[in-house]
Parts: C-alpha cells; structure tokens; sequence
C-alpha cells in the first residue's frame, strides 16, 4: 500500500512541485503555516527518520540539500528545517519528509 506521498510523488494525487529529481521530490505543504513551506520528501519509502541506516546517509545528504536549493529557489536566506518523527512530535505522514518554511519571522524555540 503506496504512502500518502508516494501517491503524490507518483502523481495520483495533484500537488504544486517546486523541485524533482531521481531521490526525491518537493512540493508545496497543503497546509502552509509560513509563506513558504515546501516538504522535500524522498521517493524511498522510509517510515521515520529513525528508521535510516547507514546506506541511507546519503540520501539524507541530499534531501538536505535540496533543502537548501529549495530555499534560494524561493528566495530565502533566513529558513527553518524540520523533520518531525513519531507522532508525539508531530508527525502525521509515515513517509519521511524534511519541512522548509520560511518567508516570516520565525521564532525559536517553537510553541
Ligand atoms: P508532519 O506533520 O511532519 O508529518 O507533516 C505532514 C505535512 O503534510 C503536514 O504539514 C500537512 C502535509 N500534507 C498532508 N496531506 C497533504 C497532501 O495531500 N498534500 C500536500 N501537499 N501536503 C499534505
């Protein structure tokens, strides 16, 4: 059974995608808490980050540095990365995904 958001990645599902490549996809958060707010989600199935084992370090790599590109695309300099795992933290998808948002003041610590 495909994830919420490989069903996105594989287009069943419409979204507003900002970047693509071989590992992952990025595409506009349905419920934006910040002008900008893109999830950059990986086309491998992993539940939870704390599911990643060592062959996976690079892929994370990347999907932080899509992260980044992502960012500069929508012309930030000042930007949050979040990766939230277990629902006691916020998770809601089981399909990992790194949030970007930006595009207001951000404070920290978060609420
Ligand atoms: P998290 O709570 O960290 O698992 O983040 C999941 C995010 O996914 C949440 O901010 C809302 C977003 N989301 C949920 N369903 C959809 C959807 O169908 N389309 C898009 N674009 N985003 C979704």
């Amino acid at each position: 059974m495909p994830t919420l958001f490989t069903r996105i990645i594989q287009g069943e599902i419409p979204s507003d995608r900002v970047w693509e490549d071989d590992l992952c996809v990025a595409f506009r958060d349905i419920h934006p808490t910040a002008p900008v707010h893109v999830l950059v989600v990986p086309r491998k199935e992993l539940t939870r980050l704390d599911q990643m084992t060592t062959d996976d370090e690079p892929l994370l790599g990347h999907l932080m540095h899509v992260a980044v590109k992502v960012a500069k695309q929508e012309g930030l300099t000042d930007f949050r990365t979040v990766v939230n795992t277990g629902a006691g933290a916020g998770q809601s998808v089981f399909h990992l995904h790194v949030h970007v948002i930006g595009g207001r003041s951000l404070s920290w610590p978060p609420g």
